[in-house]
């Protein structure tokens, strides 16, 4: 399988620009997803690389979530391998010492939404017609326990529900009143941004932000580690049943649909 993304480290500044390329819309395939992983770990373990910009290649789309068709008509081995990776991007993401910065240039709901929520900054293109969030009720799924507190250690709890509870994708400027979002910018300047906020956070003595990071996320990650097997177990188990594959066709019918 081709490359999903491609990385480039800046030596004399130690960002790496993270860029996916995954048409149509980068969904979170299991190869996406491993190849994520393999990149972030390089990264973490290269002394020349201090921080990290999630963004995309594509038009109008960060990342729509979790490949569907991943989850639709699959055996139970595929879905525990599925969900072993999707967990692992987001242990590597969210537990990265380095400074990680989403350069939001498109929609990003569900897992897209997710990858954004595991990094420190997120900044988003300033255009109403992008939108972000954890809709993963309207499919009819359930978002697990790590996605709820990684989105509660974000928005708080009170938002969380609401958003979570209603499946909510929010705009990009109704995403920055809620703190879904940090900062909104012009389209053409995502990225540029993300790079001068890096510069800010790169200012901080490294090995105190690096502790706090880690004091501030320690919890949800090691909830997430001593329950490793039991979150695939329940993945596993919910995803392939009946009913929640007919609401999976049905949804990828609605988006088929609503291109014809
Ligand atoms: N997976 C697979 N295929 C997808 C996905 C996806 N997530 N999203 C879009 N596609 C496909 C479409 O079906 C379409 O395919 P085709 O050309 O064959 O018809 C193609 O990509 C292009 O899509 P659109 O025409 O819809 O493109 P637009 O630019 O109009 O819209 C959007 C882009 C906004 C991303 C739109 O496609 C969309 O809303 N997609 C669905 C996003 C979504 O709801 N993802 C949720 C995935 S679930 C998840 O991430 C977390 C699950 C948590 C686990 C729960 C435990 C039980």
């Amino acid at each position: 399988s081709s490359s999903k993304m491609t990385v480039d480290l800046d030596s004399s500044t130690g960002i790496a620009m993270m860029r996916f390329q995954s048409p149509p819309v980068n969904s979170l395939t299991l190869d996406f997803l491993t190849e994520f992983a393999t990149n972030l770990e390089k990264l973490e373990m290269d002394k020349g690389c201090r921080g990290v910009v999630l963004t995309s290649a594509l038009p109008k789309i960060f990342s729509a979530g979790l490949d569907i068709r991943e989850m639709y008509g699959k055996s139970p081995e595929h879905c525990r391998e599925f969900w072993k990776a999707v967990q692992e991007m987001w242990l590597k993401l969210y537990g990265s010492s380095m400074v990680t910065v989403a350069a939001i240039n498109g929609s990003s709901p569900a897992g897209g939404c997710l990858m954004a929520l595991a990094c420190d900054y997120r900044i988003m293109a300033d255009n109403p017609r992008y939108s972000i969030g954890l809709n993963e009720t309207q499919l009819g799924i359930v978002a697990p326990f790590w996605f709820k507190e990684n989105m509660v250690n974000t928005v708080g709890h009170r938002m969380a529900e609401i958003s979570l509870q209603l499946g909510l994708l929010y705009s990009a400027p109704d995403a920055l009143k809620m703190g879904l979002v940090d900062q909104l910018v012009a389209e053409e300047a995502v990225v540029t941004t993300a790079t001068e906020t890096m510069a800010k956070w790169f200012a901080v003595p490294g090995h105190a932000r690096q502790i706090t990071k880690s004091v501030m996320r320690k919890p949800t990650i090691d909830k997430l580690l001593s329950n490793r097997e039991d979150d695939i177990n329940n993945f596993v188990t919910f995803i392939t049943k009946d009913s929640i594959q007919k609401s999976l066709k049905m949804y990828m019918e609605s988006l088929r649909k609503k291109k014809a």
